[in-house]
């Protein structure tokens, strides 16, 4: 059988949160909140609407509709500045490799990303000739750990949810990803990600070998 390999964008493949992040301090600074790195860490994998409500709490800001759309808009327009010149050197170290050697063994790649913004930062890194599928933050109502994103990418592929391996780089989607039945792979700090089935401190120190193993 054919497996689904579904991998986040965020953190797995590119490193889009420090554009995030720029983005949101900007927000914040001129709102008057104080943001840090430390306080980024939460926002990974979480919707741009729900970050937003993490940020405004932080400063304990009670803001209206009309605000918050506004902010909205401002956050997604200065993010989007700084994908202008995004290109293929922006995907993460070992990535491609990781790709290519999927492709070869003649698996599915599927994204499952929260993302609304998936789809440009494939095309200008050059990689969405790879996907057989596409999850993002359009298609789905329900954010991670909330496992409709994965669900989505497998059934699009028509891949029961055992034969899926979902790589991520943050607790709610590999709580997503268990709660699925599929075999879940934290990127970044094995620590943070220790509900994960398996662990990888990035795609350099996976050999492909770890790939072959899952296959049948
Ligand atoms: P956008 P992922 C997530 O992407 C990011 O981790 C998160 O920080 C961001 O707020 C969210 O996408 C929404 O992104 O504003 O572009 O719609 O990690 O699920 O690929
Ligand atoms: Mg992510």
């Amino acid at each position: 059988t054919k497996k689904a390999f579904i991998f986040d964008l965020d953190g797995v493949i590119v490193d889009t949160a420090k554009y995030h992040f720029l983005a949101w301090q900007k927000l914040a600074q001129e709102l008057g909140i104080e943001f840090t790195p430390e306080h980024n860490e939460d926002l990974k994998g979480v919707s741009r609407v729900r970050s937003l409500d993490i940020i405004l709490a932080l400063g304990n800001i009670e803001a209206s509709q009309e605000d918050k759309n506004k902010w909205l808009i401002q956050k997604n327009e200065d993010y989007l500045s700084y994908l202008v010149d995004m290109d293929e050197s922006e995907i993460l170290p070992g990535v491609l490799h990781v790709l290519e050697f999927i492709k070869e063994k003649n698996q599915f790649i599927a994204l499952g990303s929260a993302s609304k913004n998936a789809r440009p930062i494939l095309e200008k890194t050059g990689i969405l000739p790879f996907f057989d599928a596409i999850v993002d933050g359009n298609d789905v109502s329900n954010a991670k750990p909330d496992p409709e994103v994965f669900l989505r990418a497998a059934q699009l592929l028509n891949v029961s949810n055992e034969n899926a391996i979902v790589f991520e780089d943050s607790v709610a989607g590999i709580q997503a990803a268990n709660i699925a039945n599929m075999i879940s792979v934290g990127i970044g700090d094995a620590a943070i990600l220790h509900e994960a089935k398996y662990n990888f401190k990035d795609f350099t120190f996976m050999d492909v070998a770890f790939i072959e193993a899952l296959l049948d």
